[in-house]
């Protein structure tokens, strides 16, 4: 296999395994953003891609796609469960938003977490070139960086991750909290969502490793007496917007927007929510907050419509399991007591869909509702934005969303506070046509100007800075 001058590693490859007409198992691209993000800049280097490629126990060869060089990592069962669905689902991924669920201290889990994050420092170590760079994505790899610093010094690497990074008192709580702080830092640029998250991370570096930290830069002491330099700080991702944009044109799906809202009984307002099922994107205070509004009379069956889209994820997580039991009971309860024969309150939808029926969805919804508790940045938020190419519609968005540093023309709320969650639902139903298109206005400024392109651009141009004072010190 040739070597590669950009190598990404992440948890998932960006194929998904398929069979084809015949029968034969075949790869065929995965939706994801971060795969849609990650495409131009592939294309226009030797590229390379080391990942899972979806399957327990699959063993597969590296092979080109698209021309991409793909190298998949191979996970047994036991690994899925004590890597994936134990450390990186159930230790990490509750800790790092702020313990809305219990975190579980597993030592296997961490004993797995350690040998798998080898295993995908090792893939990466072999398929980058001399001097090349690789690009880390996201929580279940944080000891990647520093494994791959060990195997190889020429390399530079960045690491960006995807979800909040917790405030010291509760990051402290994580018993490999060293061990994690040492794996990030053998990146040259650890890059966040949010300022905030930056800070966070900086904080702990300070409190746990006694590392001295000024403005973006930490200062990491090396064994001989030198010391070296890295980044950490915060470039928000974002979505391809165009390419929202020209689904959101096409008369077809325009057509099934407005096909949806006959539908559903053509009401005179859609709500909407689209989430994976997971209890940080606040499903269940949405629905007490809109179940209360249908108690008072305020919102009324017919007229008012919440469609719920929860995709399902992570089924093999119990905290997802009883999730999901909870949100179907309370959708069971609301539905019961105020669906009339051919109207109902909450269209529940537990599965997914193409990207084509979300853009229809997003075009049918006069009201977004995004109300995570906690949440890296939260895509859908900036999707719906992108779509509302005639400034209508309006975003009710969560605080605690990294969306909501950009996004500050939306109606912002805090989910915990069930009685302001209800007044701003009633503004956003009641919201005048000319408000709804100002505050459009300015957040589809925001996201248009700030896609997905121009986030890869960023974080990689820091990427390049450092690799090319490692070419300069080479070259003293
Ligand atoms: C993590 C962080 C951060 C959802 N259901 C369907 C579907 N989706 C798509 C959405 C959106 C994406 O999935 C979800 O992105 P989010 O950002 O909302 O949330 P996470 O999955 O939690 O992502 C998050 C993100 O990483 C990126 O850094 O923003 O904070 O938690 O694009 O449209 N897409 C389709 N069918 C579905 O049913 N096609």
């Amino acid at each position: 296999m040739p070597k590669a001058d950009l190598v990404v590693v992440a948890n998932r490859l960006p194929v998904d395994r398929i069979e084809d007409e015949r029968g034969e198992p075949a790869w065929r691209r995965s939706p994801g953003g971060l795969v849609t993000a990650l495409e131009q800049v592939m294309k226009t280097v030797d590229g390379a891609w080391v990942g899972w490629a979806g399957k327990a126990g699959l063993t597969v060869e590296p092979f080109e796609f698209d021309g991409t060089q793909l190298v998949p990592v191979s996970l047994d069962e036991e690994e899925l469960e004590s890597y994936y669905e134990g450390f990186s689902n159930g230790t990490i991924w509750p800790l790092y938003h702020d313990v809305i669920a219990t975190p579980v201290y597993k030592r296997s889990w961490w004993d797995s977490y350690v040998r798998v994050n080898r295993r995908f420092a090792e893939a990466a170590a072999e398929a980058v070139g001399e001097g090349g760079v690789v690009w880390v994505q996201d929580y279940q790899l944080q000891l990647v960086p520093q494994m791959l610093r060990e195997l190889r010094p020429d390399v530079t690497i960045g690491y960006f991750h995807h979800i909040p990074f917790p405030a010291y008192g509760l990051y402290s709580q994580l018993p490999w909290r060293r061990q994690v702080l040492e794996g990030l830092l053998g990146a040259d640029v650890i890059g966040f969502q949010r300022v905030a998250d930056a800070g966070n991370f900086q904080r702990s570096i300070r409190r746990v490793l006694k590392f001295t930290t000024k403005s973006d830069s930490i200062t990491i002491p090396q064994p001989d007496g030198t010391s070296r330099t890295a980044v950490a700080k915060a470039y928000p991702i974002s979505i391809d917007a165009h390419s929202f944009i020209e689904l959101a044109k096409d008369p077809a799906i325009r057509d099934r927007a407005r096909e949806i809202r006959e539908q559903l009984g053509s009401p005179s307002k859609v709500l909407l929510g689209v989430d994976r099922l997971d209890y940080t994107k606040g499903i269940r205070h949405r629905l007490k907050a809109f179940g209360e509004l249908l108690v008072d009379g305020k919102v009324k069956v017919g007229d008012v419509t919440l469609v719920q889209v929860a995709s399902p994820s992570r089924p093999g997580v119990e905290a997802y399991q009883d999730l999901r039991d909870e949100i179907e009971l309370t959708v069971g309860r609301i539905n019961g007591d105020y669906d009339t024969i051919n109207h109902t309150a909450i269209r529940y939808l537990h599965q997914g869909f193409p990207r084509e029926e979300m853009v229809a969805l997003y075009l049918a919804a006069d009201v977004m509702l995004v109300t995570a508790l906690r949440d890296g940045m939260n895509l859908v938020a900036k999707e719906y934005v992108a779509v509302h190419t005639d400034n209508r519609g309006v975003l009710m968005l969560s605080e605690f969303a990294g969306a909501a540093d950009e996004l500050g023309s939306a109606l912002l709320v805090n989910p915990h506070d069930i009685d302001g969650m209800k007044d701003t639902i009633m503004r956003a139903i009641e919201m005048p046509e000319s408000e709804q298109s100002r505050r459009m206005r300015s957040m589809r400024r925001r996201v248009l100007e700030n896609d997905v392109e121009r986030w890869g651009q960023k974080f990689l141009a820091d990427v390049e800075a450092f690799r090319a004072a490692r070419t300069r010190r080479g070259e003293d």
